[in-house]
C-alpha cells in the first residue's frame, strides 16, 4: 500500500514558478488550478495530493505535519524559524534578496533606529548581530510608505529589481540574506514515509539541475 503525499504549495509568484517544475518532476494537477476555488487538488499520482495555501502558512503546515512537504521562500522561512523541517532542495526559483533600505542620501539614524517590515524576527536577530540598537515595527504591506511618512528610519523588504525602491525615492543599504524557493520536508514524514518521499525528491532534484543546465545554455 502506497502512503499518501500531501504537498503544500505557496500560491502567488512562487506558484507561477513551481507548476513547470512540478511538471518536469512528473507531477501534474488532475484539474486546471487556475480555474478552481478549491484549494485540494489530486494529481497524477495516486499517492500525491497538492494543497494551495498562503506562503506564509506553508512551514505551520509541514512543521505540525498537516502537510508532509512544502515549497517555501526561504524569507519566510527565515521569518517563521525552521524547527522540524528539513530544507533538502534550492528550488532556485522566485530568486531575490531581503535588504535594508532608506530614502536615498539619508544617513542611517544612529541612536535607536526605527525599522519597518512584515520580518520582524528577520530584522531584530539581523540588527542585534550588528549591534544596532532598532525598534522594529510589524507592517502588512507597502513598506516603502514608512520612511517616506517618517513613520521608519529604515525598512527591511524584499529587493529584485530594485524598481519599486526607486520609484519611492529610496535605494537598498545592506544585503541580509540572498533568497530563493526552498523545498521543505516534515522531519518525521522523513522517516516514516522515507520510501515515497526519497524518488519525488530525487525527481525534484533532477528537474532542477535540468533547469539549470537548460537556462546556463541560453545565458553567458
Ligand atoms: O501578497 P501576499 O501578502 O499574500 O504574500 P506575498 O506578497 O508574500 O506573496 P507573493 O506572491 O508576492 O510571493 C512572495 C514570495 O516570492 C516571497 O516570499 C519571496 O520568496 C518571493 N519573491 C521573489 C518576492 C519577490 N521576488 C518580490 N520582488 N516577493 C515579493 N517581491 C516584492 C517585494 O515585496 C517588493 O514589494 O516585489 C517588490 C520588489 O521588487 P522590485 O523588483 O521592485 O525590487
Ligand atoms: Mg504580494
Amino acid at each position: 500500500m502506497s502512503k499518501q503525499l500531501i504537498l503544500a504549495l505557496s500560491k502567488g509568484r512562487i506558484l507561477d514558478e513551481t507548476l513547470p517544475l512540478l511538471a518536469a518532476a512528473g507531477i501534474t494537477p488532475a484539474e486546471d488550478l487556475g480555474k478552481s476555488r478549491k484549494l485540494l487538488f489530486d494529481t497524477n499520482l495516486a499517492n500525491v495530493k497538492l494543497v494551495i495555501i498562503r506562503a506564509t502558512d506553508v512551514p505551520t503546515y509541514v512543521q505540525l505535519g498537516a502537510a508532509d512537504l512544502g515549497v517555501a521562500g526561504k524569507d519566510v522561512l527565515l521569518e517563521h524559524g525552521a524547527e522540524g523541517l528539513y530544507e533538502p532542495l534550492d528550488l532556485e526559483i522566485a530568486r531575490c534578496k531581503l535588504m535594508t533600505a532608506g530614502i536615498d542620501g539619508a544617513e542611517p539614524a544612529r541612536a535607536r533606529r526605527r525599522v519597518a517590515t512584515k520580518f520582524v524576527n528577520v530584522a531584530r536577530r539581523y540588527y542585534a548581530e550588528q549591534g544596532i540598537q532598532a525598534e522594529v515595527i510589524k507592517l502588512y504591506g507597502a513598506m516603502e510608505l514608512a520612511p517616506l511618512m517618517n513613520l521608519a528610519d529604515e525598512i527591511v523588504d524584499i529587493v529584485d529589481t530594485g524598481n519599486t525602491l526607486r520609484a519611492n525615492g529610496m535605494s537598498p543599504r545592506e544585503l541580509i540574506a540572498p533568497i530563493s524557493t526552498r523545498l521543505v520536508v516534515n522531519k518525521a514524514a522523513m522517516t516514516m514515509k522515507h520510501a515515497q518521499l526519497k524518488p519525488l525528491i530525487a525527481r525534484l532534484t533532477d528537474a532542477v539541475g535540468k533547469r539549470r543546465a537548460s537556462e546556463s545554455a541560453i545565458s553567458p
